[in-house]
């Protein structure tokens, strides 16, 4: 990931972001801040950021999973050479079906597949190369790997997105302009073949080729290509619309900002372009404290959507390593970088690897049981459920009704404070507070509170800064009937689309807290 870290900092041509309206007030997808923008309109301007379409999709999938499998199973290493001879890959029992269905039993609503690794091996039948599964004795040269996850996936309801390494060690032509056209052509099969495809992942690193060469990658090519054949994909990490959250890790920030500066937009192609393709350029080490603050954004030239994509392995390495199948991260793991990823604003995008059989290892089927099983324990009641809503702004019974698209808000755009009051169905024993914003409409929420009534006053059961479309946060066991939550912050009048209290089926003092890696 060092590599993609230095692809951050590099410079990204960007295009289509959505104008999704004109005018001060309306939701876009990005802002330009003028020079004689005052700070609060700079802070107007941010509250009113939104995402698109696509994002906004992505953004409610929550759980997603990456497929780390190629040559590098076979020889047992992170990293390939390029070199390797693509009869080494022969999964003796592969079976995508498989993968799918522990994803889906585990709760993940999409997953990504390493159609293309560093090593530059393709998992399809590509006709830019001989170095692919047809070259490969798994199905006699026929199969495709590509194909059956697609089909896995159509059958069993979830997205399904694509990782096509940029960096290729073993292309002749790496290094070269002919590369690009090779990396479209590779596209366009992978974009036109296989029916809808959700999501394209492109990492940062940029190593040498067989030459000896490195690529000046033609990103903005590539995304305007994508755009052209699977307008509804999200372009992650290395792309416009998702970033890397910054470690890989699993554990997002506590203040986890979707708007972030886009310092170098480029003006004249917004004002040229406006409700059409715009083009943009979000630059910079993206693993920086807070991204999105106050202070981060005054200066800024520009705002944009751009949330966070968490990723990491449910194993040490991102390949399967038959050394490795003791260190499968536990359901207990998992749980808190459940708690830490998405109850941060964030997408978890969890690697399972699959084995040298082709299939998902027992002990990672096993791990993730126990994940779903604790995530289903904790969150099958609300102990909000059936409380009286008592608070000054619109829409109440929003904040109960189970439905994001709805919310509470405030009176007006000025009151950027709010207290919600519950009153709930008798005493409840509860550890763990769900808030989402409604960010369709905007991330607004900067600081809030949640209190307990207990004997004649009210007491701090946990605080937290941003909310953004999911915020969990847990705290040391409360037994109450009254409960409050003080938005004392807010960027424009706060939405909150839903509350939730739940009982951790872990209990025990490794889990009551908020913790950091
Ligand atoms: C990185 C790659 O170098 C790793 O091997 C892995 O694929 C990770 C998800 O992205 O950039």
């Amino acid at each position: 990931m060092k590599c993609l870290v230095a692809g951050m900092l590099c410079i990204l041509l960007v295009t289509s972001p959505q104008v999704l309206a004109q005018g001060t007030d309306d939701k876009q997808n990005f802002y330009i801040i003028r020079p004689n923008d005052t700070e609060s309109d700079i802070i107007r301007k941010a509250a009113n950021v939104v995402p698109t379409p696509r994002q906004l999709r992505w953004q409610q999938l929550e759980l997603t999973a990456f497929f780390h499998i190629g040559v590098n199973t076979f020889t047992n290493r992170e990293w390939g050479t390029g070199k390797e001879d693509p009869k080494i890959f022969n999964p003796s029992q592969l079976d995508a079906r498989q993968w799918v269905r522990v994803a889906k039993e585990a709760g993940i609503k999409q997953v990504i597949l390493t159609a293309k690794h560093h090593d530059g091996f393709c998992l399809w039948p590509t006709a830019t190369t001989e170095h692919s599964v047809k070259n490969s004795p798994w199905k006699n040269g026929q199969g495709d790997v590509m194909r059956e996850v697609v089909e896995a996936c159509q059958e069993y309801g979830l997205g399904v997105g694509v990782y096509l390494s940029p960096w290729d060690m073993n292309s002749p032509v790496y290094g070269t302009d002919a590369y690009n056209d090779l990396f479209v052509a590779q596209l366009t099969e992978l974009l036109t073949n296989y029916g809808q495809i959700d999501e394209v992942w492109f990492d940062g690193a940029n190593g040498e080729g067989p030459n000896g060469k490195k690529q000046v990658y033609d990103f903005d090519r590539w995304y305007r290509h994508i755009r052209k054949l699977q307008p509804t994909a999200t372009i992650a990490i290395m792309g416009p619309d998702v970033r890397w959250v910054g470690t890989e890790t699993g554990y997002g920030r506590e203040t986890e900002w979707s708007v972030v500066p886009a310092d170098n937009l480029e003006q004249e192609a917004v004002a040229a372009n406006s409700q059409q393709a715009v083009a943009f350029k979000p630059q910079g080490d993206m693993r920086g404290e807070v991204l999105g603050s106050r202070e981060k954004i005054r200066n800024a030239k520009g705002l944009v959507w751009y949330p966070a994509e968490t990723d990491v392995s449910i194993r040490p390495g991102w390949f399967y390593h038959p050394g490795e199948d003791d260190k499968v991260k536990s359901p207990e793991k998992l749980l808190d970088i459940y708690y830490s990823s998405v109850g941060r604003n964030g997408v978890l995008l969890l690697n399972i690897p699959p084995d040298t059989r082709g299939l998902i290892h027992e002990s990672d089927v096993k791990a993730l049981q126990g994940w779903a099983k604790l995530r289903q324990d904790t969150f099958a009641r609300n102990f909000a459920n059936g409380a009286k809503v008592k608070a000054a702004g619109r829409n109440k019974h929003a904040l109960l009704d189970g439905k994001y698209d709805t919310h509470f808000t405030t009176k007006s755009a000025k009151d950027t404070t709010a207290i919600i009051e519950l009153r709930l169905k008798g005493e409840q024993t509860f550890d763990v507070l769900m808030l989402q914003e409604n960010i369709s409409v905007g991330q607004r929420i900067e600081k809030f509170t949640f209190e307990y009534w207990k004997e004649g006053q009210w007491q701090k059961a946990t605080e937290g800064t941003t909310v953004g479309y999911k915020r969990l946060l847990r705290f040391e066991p409360v037994t109450a009937s009254k409960v409050r939550l003080r938005i004392a912050s807010s960027r424009l009048n706060p939405t909150i689309s839903e509350i939730g209290l739940y009982k951790n089926a872990l209990s025990g003092a490794n889990y009551s807290a908020n913790k950091q890696e």
